[in-house]
């Protein structure tokens, strides 16, 4: 919000005025670890903000089923053409509203419903839209999960067994919780093995990807899809890419995907977000961003070798990317409870199952905890070792709050340890320290 728009907004609207000001106080004061989540520059602001929103574009750039958009084709003609030369793809569609319609589009354009697919499951790190059983696509398709080995890498074997036996028409590579880099050639060398297309979808290390420090899938697989709100620092929404190996293997990709988003999905495209998706690729391609990429997987490895040195278990025993997932099941189901110690203290991460995970979705064993939105603070190594330092410190303090094991007593439990912890001086007086780290680093697109 920019100054001149706030004064508006609080005059108008003070209720909701209010609001916004204590959602940028908790953004600034607090340590945003949630690996998903990023600052967007106060230039991606100003277009989400802008008058863009006031368009009806359904169709694509010159082939528009209103009037008046010249302009809008023009915008949305620079994020493709921005994207495509990024990314070295071949086609782009930038009209996603997110990451779920991206997928969901993927699976309409290349499939008949009832066919079979493969993704990771969900509680080893995949996405729901990877064909997670309550998710539409395992509903709506045969859905064959892989999985991680006990070392909490991806099994290759089992996937192996899965295209065999079940002939998969569409797999899944990438994740949402794995902290590891995707190994692209060797889920094309399966895909490829039985002519099932292969999709990456990179949400979350599109900007490691751009930035030259995680390999590309595009000389792989045949689409890609990704938000654009993660490690790539844009607005919320998403993208869809084909590259020339998907074109290879059908030369109507192209047309398909874009039908599978309109009309096959969706309506008239958020042309504010096409404006700001085509601001942060623009910034993406600076070489500060390279600089940026980099730090972001150097902070992460930092903050692991301090979990590691405390001997706080991680899947995987570490991290390539921009997460960790911290492996709490020797506490007995801690995710949820760590979570809310967390939040007093002024940091903000998510719980998360991790692979077999002994106890549940809602109350799991893990947490999930990222640097891209420190990194875009301009915190460094120096601040990780002390931010993980500070969660090992919570997690000895609470660990012996145990999930019961009687399913039915575990809302009261959490209720009461909620209560409990509110008020708890040694988690607010931790939750000071992290503010008065936080004053050192301003955060983009908010000014005082
Ligand atoms: N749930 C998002 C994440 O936080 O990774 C992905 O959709």
């Amino acid at each position: 919000m920019n100054i001149l728009q706030s004064k508006i907004l609080q005059k108008q609207d003070p209720e909701l005025y209010k609001y916004i000001q204590n959602e940028k106080k908790r953004q600034m004061e607090g340590l945003e670890l949630i690996p998903s989540e990023n600052y967007v520059s106060e230039a991606v602001l100003s277009v989400m903000g802008s008058i863009l929103t006031n368009k009806y574009s359904e169709g694509f750039p010159h082939k528009r089923y209103y009037g008046g958009n010249t302009n809008i084709d023009d915008i949305e003609q620079l994020a493709i053409d921005r994207a495509k030369k990024l990314f070295k793809v071949e086609h782009v569609n930038v009209q996603p509203y997110s990451g779920s319609p991206a997928n969901f589009a993927v699976y309409l354009a290349l499939l008949e419903p009832g066919d079979p697919i493969s993704g990771m499951n969900l509680l080893d790190g995949g996405h729901l839209t990877h064909g997670w059983k309550v998710s539409a696509t395992a509903k709506f398709f045969k859905s064959y999960p892989y999985h991680l080995k006990p070392d909490g890498r991806v099994d290759f074997d089992e996937l192996w067994k899965i295209a065999k036996e079940y002939k998969p028409k569409l797999i899944w590579c990438g994740a949402t919780a794995y902290p590891r880099e995707i190994e692209f050639e060797k889920f094309a060398e399966i895909a490829d093995s039985i002519g099932a297309y292969l999709s990456a979808d990179i949400a979350h290390v599109a900007g490691l990807i751009v930035g030259g420090v995680h390999k590309s899938p595009v000389d792989y697989v045949h689409v890609v899809t990704t938000t654009t709100h993660k490690t790539l620092r844009g607005p919320r929404g998403g993208m869809i890419m084909v590259t020339k190996k998907g074109i290879k293997k059908d030369q109507d990709l192209p047309q398909k995907i874009d039908k599978a988003i309109f009309p096959g999905s969706q309506g008239g495209p958020h042309n504010h977000i096409t404006g700001g998706i085509a601001v942060a690729l623009n910034e993406a391609a600076k070489p500060e961003f390279k600089k940026y990429a980099a730090q972001i997987v150097k902070n992460s490895k930092a903050m692991a070798s301090e979990f590691k040195k405390a001997g706080v278990k991680m899947i995987s025993d570490g991290t390539d990317n921009h997460l960790i997932l911290l492996d709490l099941s020797q506490y007995g189901g801690l995710g949820a409870q760590l979570e809310f110690a967390l939040d007093i203290a002024h940091m903000t991460a998510n719980k998360n199952t991790i692979p077999a995970d002994p106890a549940s979705p809602y109350y799991p064993s893990g947490l999930r905890l990222g640097t891209p939105a420190l990194t875009s603070r301009g915190m460094k190594e120096k601040e990780m070792k002390q931010i993980a330092k500070w969660i090992t410190e919570i997690i000895n303090y609470i660990k012996d709050y145990k999930l019961p094991q009687e399913k039915e007593n575990r809302q009261k439990f959490i209720a009461d340890f909620k209560a409990k912890m509110k008020n708890d001086k040694f988690l607010i007086g931790m939750g000071e320290k992290v503010k008065k780290m936080t004053r050192n680093f301003p955060v983009p697109g908010i000014r005082k």
